[in-house]
């Protein structure tokens, strides 16, 4: 490339046809709303939000093309066409052959946990994910993270921290038997890591090591096009291949996944279970109609599964992916500017701000990451996530909260949502809060719910 030929700008590959107004709230409106809310951003009303950064899973826009396709909504109780036209999706796209529709991706996750996790059984992972592990625990299995270490340190720049430490898991293997393993969790673009990616070439080993033991993967396939495009632009040898041929070679090294298609097939609503083995397809067949409904809608509308099945060809579209992880990054390295302790390098989804750093006087017994989320909507009424300490829980046997050691607050941006100035107005907030950190004080539990407490526990300020 002409080193001397100026750096363009980029836009979003569509234009907007539709909106939604959102309001803009006074500082003593958002006081009373988050008071309300208990200090728990998943307890805020959305008309109280201005910028939602909740969660990037059923938030997206979807296309002219999905819109149209609900129209075509094939509302039959069995063998809707709309469920044949995503089961072809999922066969050409992913290289799955059987898929059981759900209505989103935990539902995919209860159903592989109870048909293949026997009580006293150890399921390794490329890092926890919060109903990923608790179907697995529900079921009898305990989940051992086998991540490598260098995706629990905010600041380290290695490029694919979402890769299984293959000594971690081979010495699981050893010590535990093959026999108690019943497979391997791999997750593409590792959401509690901060949106990191796996590469091919870590998959491929891990793929050979569980072959050498009999041991299959299963595949969370949430934001698997995102992982893809990381793999295009970090590893060797995958820059000029397409992000739909690298994602259906990912998944090629994979038995089944489970996937919510609430995040990359950009839909608002809907998930599925795929499987390659004939006879677990049959179990699942089983297990769906006791919780879901019929094997071919599991709890879906017929006009879901089709926005799901067009959803899946836009995900891997090569200008869309781009301006997907383009936003991130854009919203990124603006707060690096800013002097902001993020989680490096900037992920795939969203933007994971370092709370132990920013409120580092803040024991993790203080909550800060929920603490920085509740002082972010109070700056500006932009909505964010905690992915620490209480999202992380208790452990069920000795009943201590878990400690992570990433204590991180997400600003995840949904997909063809909001534009480059709604990013500006977040960085500024994020930098008003971070200049009056030292005033804030932490929070601590006034209720606490049994099972995912981060969705409905209410806080207290600490005065
Ligand atoms: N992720 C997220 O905001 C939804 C709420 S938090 C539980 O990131 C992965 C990697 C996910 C995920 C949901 C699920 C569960 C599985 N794996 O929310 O049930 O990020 O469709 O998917 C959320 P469902």
């Amino acid at each position: 490339m002409d080193k001397n030929k100026k750096q363009r700008s980029w836009a979003e590959p569509y234009k907007i046809k539709m909106v939604e107004p959102v309001r803009i709230s006074t500082f003593e409106e958002r006081k009373k709303a988050i008071e309300a809310a208990g200090y728990n951003t998943f307890l805020l009303r959305s008309r109280d939000v201005y910028i939602d950064l909740l969660t990037d899973s059923g938030t997206s826009a979807m296309s002219d093309r999905q819109w149209a396709g609900m129209m075509m909504g094939d509302e039959a109780y069995a063998g809707s066409e709309n469920f044949y036209h995503l089961e072809r999706k999922v066969r050409r796209f992913y290289g799955y052959k059987y898929i059981v529709p759900t209505h989103q991706g935990r539902a995919a996750e209860h159903i592989i946990s109870q048909i293949m996790i026997k009580k006293g059984d150890y399921i390794p992972g490329n890092m926890y994910f919060t109903t990923t592990k608790l179907h697995q625990e529900l079921a009898g299995g305990t989940f051992v993270d086998v991540v490598i270490d260098e995706a629990h340190d905010p600041d380290n720049e290695h490029p694919f921290k979402a890769n299984v430490d293959l000594d971690k898991l081979e010495t699981l293997i050893i010590e535990k038997g093959a026999d108690r393993i019943p497979y391997v969790s791999i997750a593409t673009s590792v959401n509690m890591a901060g949106g990191q990616p796996i590469s091919m070439e870590n998959l491929k080993q891990v793929r050979e090591l569980t072959q050498n033991y009999g041991i299959p993967i299963i595949h969370d396939m949430t934001r698997v096009a995102e992982n893809a495009f990381f793999i295009k632009q970090r590893e060797k040898g995958y820059g000029d291949k397409p992000v739909r041929e690298i994602v259906s070679e990912i998944c090629c090294l994979t038995d089944g996944a489970t996937m919510s298609a609430k995040k990359d097939a950009l839909v608002n609503i809907g998930g599925f279970l795929a499987l390659n083995d004939k006879e677990l397809f049959k179990k699942a067949c089983n297990m769906v109609v006791i919780y879901e409904g019929l094997h071919t809608y599991g709890g879906l509308a017929g006009r879901d599964m089709e926005a799901m099945a067009i959803g899946i060809t836009e995900s891997v579209d090569e200008d869309h992916i781009k301006a997907r992880v383009g936003q991130v990054e854009y919203l990124g390295k603006k707060l690096i500017d800013m002097g902001i302790p993020i989680v490096l390098p900037i992920g795939s989804h969203g933007v994971f701000l370092n709370a132990s750093k920013i409120l580092s006087h803040l024991s993790q017994d203080k909550l800060p990451a929920q603490t920085l989320a509740a002082e972010l909507y109070l700056d500006a009424g932009i909505r964010a996530m905690e992915r620490g300490v209480v999202s992380a829980g208790r452990n069920p046997e000795t009943g201590e909260h878990n400690y992570p050691a990433l204590e991180l607050v997400r600003l995840t941006i949904p997909r063809r949502v909001y534009t480059q100035a709604h990013l500006d107005v977040v960085a500024e907030s994020v930098e008003a809060v971070y200049e009056n950190r030292e005033a804030i004080t932490g929070l601590e539990f006034t209720y606490e719910p049994e099972h995912l407490r981060f969705f409905q526990s209410r806080f207290q300020k600490i005065e």
